[in-house]
């Protein structure tokens, strides 16, 4: 690999000779051993972390538009599996480098070496993170930036700064997996994060030089909690939001939910008499309760004088958040027309006959395949445009070559969800305000539909609202939508858009490099065949992983919840307050949430999904007919 001095000089020379020639990109090679570390970042608690070549925070990848991107990765974590995704690039021509795990790859076995490779061919900030079994809460998490020589705001600002925010936990997610999706959390209510960090850490300052202009790029890197945040007494001119630049919007403050990325002209003021504090406050009511001592804020300085205080933020009384539905494309992409298939998906949360919380798109919380999707659609000849092969519990959407995708998402939920499409972004064509309820039943017709929309590729859905997306289908692969929050992810919101399958059999057909290939041998899956490995029929899905059985019948998911209650708060509550005191574990998330199932809170902060549904005109999950004898308990686990 380059050495980073040799990488500087590679970056410096592109800059150079791409104001000459266009067409010059350089080859940028990161080798990456990936394994565990200590880490402190909120100075509360030591815990292992999944750092990079022994070290963490992880590297900010950088990179020039236009250059060719080699990322070496030795998994050296011994007990765990990993991935890479590289948030918000399209991988066009590459999706077997796009990193979820049985969707596009095997996940990367313990002790496997394995390369992406791609070209990059956008300018703005992203990120990379593990997509793999909501791995990357533990650390595998950071800022890729894309430099652009022909950004057009470059003659308006002096210095870039790269900021990441996030949220952080004290416990490794195995085990807060475990508890989440467990009879003992039947709400579903989500860990709540014990920090929240700025770069990595807290107290951070940034020196500025009076006068000048900065270009910062800020990325949410978190797993779960939305970010407002705001600068005092400087404002935010934003250019671009997910790697698209925009025309300037003024913002004082601004939300980003996890995996969104804004960046904005920050002008330092002329003089240097005082310091100012910059702070990211969490969307507390993502969480279902918290700790009274939680500090759900975290501050960094703008520095202009070393020797002066660094002052306390001001209390904001109210989060006076800029909508990012009034931004405009720089490029100023019209709208497209009207779409060649709609797609129509509800947000339901339910319980299964586990126990356990699950999240739905209508009538399906999502169940990894046995062969990566990829892989069925390079093996399944012309059959691989019929969604069956995919297996249901994939949730796939064929979209044919070039076609006009509308995405419409209801959420029948009452929290807050930030959608996210891989391999494109999305024109934002409509978002309602909270408890507006269906699309369909609001009356909005497209001449509502902005001329010229907003675009990024993770846009936040609001409590009981809908949305409303565009894009066209001009990028071959096997792309998934799903909810950026990680728990979300791990409790099934995800469907598949299985993009030009043909078109893709025939350029990827056969070129699955090797490496890919062997860490699949290693961890036993199967690269040929339909969701059920299925080789000779494939239209016979028998064996194929699904959920857990839906609710037994005449038991609604209240009845079972409210059950679980009386029992568990009736029996066993004092038990396990005090089994929880002895562990001296209070504060932690488990206890939390153990402390508001007891308390009811959960179910009062997830009114009863049934009702809902049923309000909604949908069919239940858990409705009779849909109980097939086929249906069998979850036998090859969930991605
Ligand atoms: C990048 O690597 C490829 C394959 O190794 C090589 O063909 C190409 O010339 C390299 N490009 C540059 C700019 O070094
Ligand atoms: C940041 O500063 C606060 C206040 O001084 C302190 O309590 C906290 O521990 C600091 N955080 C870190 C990570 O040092
Ligand atoms: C894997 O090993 C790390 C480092 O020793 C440890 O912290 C972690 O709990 C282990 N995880 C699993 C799932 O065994
Ligand atoms: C944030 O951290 C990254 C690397 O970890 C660094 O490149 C960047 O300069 C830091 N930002 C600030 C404002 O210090
Ligand atoms: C920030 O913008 C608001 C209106 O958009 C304006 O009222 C305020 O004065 C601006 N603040 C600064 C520091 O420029
Ligand atoms: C700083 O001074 C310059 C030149 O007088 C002026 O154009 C600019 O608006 C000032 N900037 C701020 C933030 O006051
Ligand atoms: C976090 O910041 C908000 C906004 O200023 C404030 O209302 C709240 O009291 C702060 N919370 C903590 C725990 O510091
Ligand atoms: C939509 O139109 C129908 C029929 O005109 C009306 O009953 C309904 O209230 C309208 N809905 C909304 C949300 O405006
Ligand atoms: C992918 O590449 C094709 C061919 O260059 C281009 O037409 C298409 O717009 C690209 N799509 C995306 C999402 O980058
Ligand atoms: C979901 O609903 C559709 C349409 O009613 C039905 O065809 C399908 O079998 C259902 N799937 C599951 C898993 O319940
Ligand atoms: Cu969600």
């Amino acid at each position: 690999m380059a050495s980073p001095s040799v990488r500087r000089l590679l970056h410096t020379t592109a800059l150079l000779l791409s104001s000459i020639s266009l067409s010059w990109a350089a080859n940028v090679t990161y080798d990456f051993e990936i394994g565990w570390v200590t880490a402190n970042p909120d100075g509360k608690a030591d815990r292992p972390v999944i750092g990079i070549n022994g070290q963490w925070p992880v590297p900010v990848m950088e990179v020039n538009k236009g250059d060719r991107v080699i990322v070496n990765v030795l998994n050296s974590l011994g007990n765990q599996s990993t991935s890479l995704h590289f948030h918000g690039l399209f991988m066009n021509g590459s999706t077997h480098m796009d990193g979820p795990s049985q969707v596009s790859q095997c996940a990367i076995a313990a002790g496997s070496r394995f390369t992406y490779d791609f070209v990059v061919d956008q300018p703005g900030t992203y990120w990379y993170h593990s997509h793999n079994k909501g791995q990357y809460p533990d650390g595998l998490r950071g800022p890729f930036i894309v430099h652009d020589p022909e950004n057009p705001y470059k003659d308006s600002f002096d210095e870039e700064i790269v900021i990441s925010v996030s949220d952080w936990y004290h416990d490794e997610m195995p085990g807060l997996i475990q508890f989440f999706m467990s009879k003992e959390n039947p709400g579903g209510a989500e860990p709540v994060p014990e920090s929240a960090l700025f770069n990595d850490t807290q107290n951070l300052t940034v020196a500025l030089q009076p006068g000048k202009t900065y270009f910062v790029r800020m990325v949410n890197i978190g797993a779960f909690a939305g970010q407002h945040v705001w600068f005092e007494g400087h404002n935010m001119t934003i250019v671009e939001v997910d790697g698209v630049y925009t025309h300037p919007a003024e913002a004082s403050l601004i939300y980003l939910s996890a995996a969104q990325r804004c960046s904005f002209l920050l002008t330092a003021k002329n003089d240097t008499t005082a310091n100012f504090p910059f702070v990211a406050s969490m969307d507390t009511t993502l969480f279902d309760s918290y700790p009274a001592d939680l500090n759900y804020n975290v501050t960094g300085w703008l520095v202009y004088d070393k020797a002066l205080p660094l002052p306390d933020p001001a209390l904001v009384d109210e989060f006076d958040i800029f909508d990012d539905m009034t931004l405009q494309p720089y490029d100023n992409e019209p709208l497209f027309g009207e779409p060649d298939q709609t797609v129509t998906l509800s947000v339901i949360m339910d319980n299964l006959d586990d126990g356990g919380n699950y999240a739905f798109f209508d009538n399906i919380t999502y169940t990894a395949p046995k062969v990566p999707t990829l892989y069925t659609v390079l093996s399944s000849g012309d059959l691989a445009t019929n969604p069956q092969v995919y297996g249901e519990y994939t949730h796939p959407f064929v979209l044919e070559k070039d076609q006009i995708v509308e995405i419409v998402v209801n959420n029948i939920d009452p929290g807050r969800h930030p959608f996210h499409l891989h391999g494109h972004n999305f024109q934002a064509l409509w978002r309602s305000e909270e408890e507006a309820g269906l699309f369909a039943d609001s009356n909005v017709t497209s001449s509502a539909f902005p001329a010229i929309p907003m675009r990024r590729d993770t846009l936040v859905l609001y409590p009981d609202g809908n949305i409303v997306l565009r894009f066209k289908a001009d990028n071959p692969g096997v792309w998934l939508f799903h909810c950026h929050i990680e728990w979300h992810v791990i409790s099934g919101l995800a469907a598949t858009f299985v993009e030009a399958p043909l078109e893709l059999q025939a350029s990827l057909g056969g070129k699955i490099p090797q490496d890919h290939l062997d860490t699949c041998a290693a961890l036993a899956v199967p690269t040929a065949g339909n969701a059920a490995g299925n080789t000779v029929d494939l239209l016979d899905l028998e064996g194929e992983p699904v959920p857990p059985k839906p609710l037994p019948a005449g038991f609604t998911a209240r009845g079972i919840v409210a059950l679980t209650f009386s029992i568990v708060s009736g029996l066993l509550g004092v038990a396990v307050i005090i089994w929880y005191g002895l562990a001296g574990d209070q504060g932690s998330p488990k206890a939390v949430a153990a402390a508001a199932a007891l308390a009811g809170k959960g179910e009062e902060e997830h009114p009863h999904a049934a009702r809902r549904i049923a309000e909604a005109g949908l069919e239940p999950p858990y409705e009779e007919g849909v109980r097939g004898e086929e249906i069998r308990p979850v036998s090859g686990g969930r991605a």
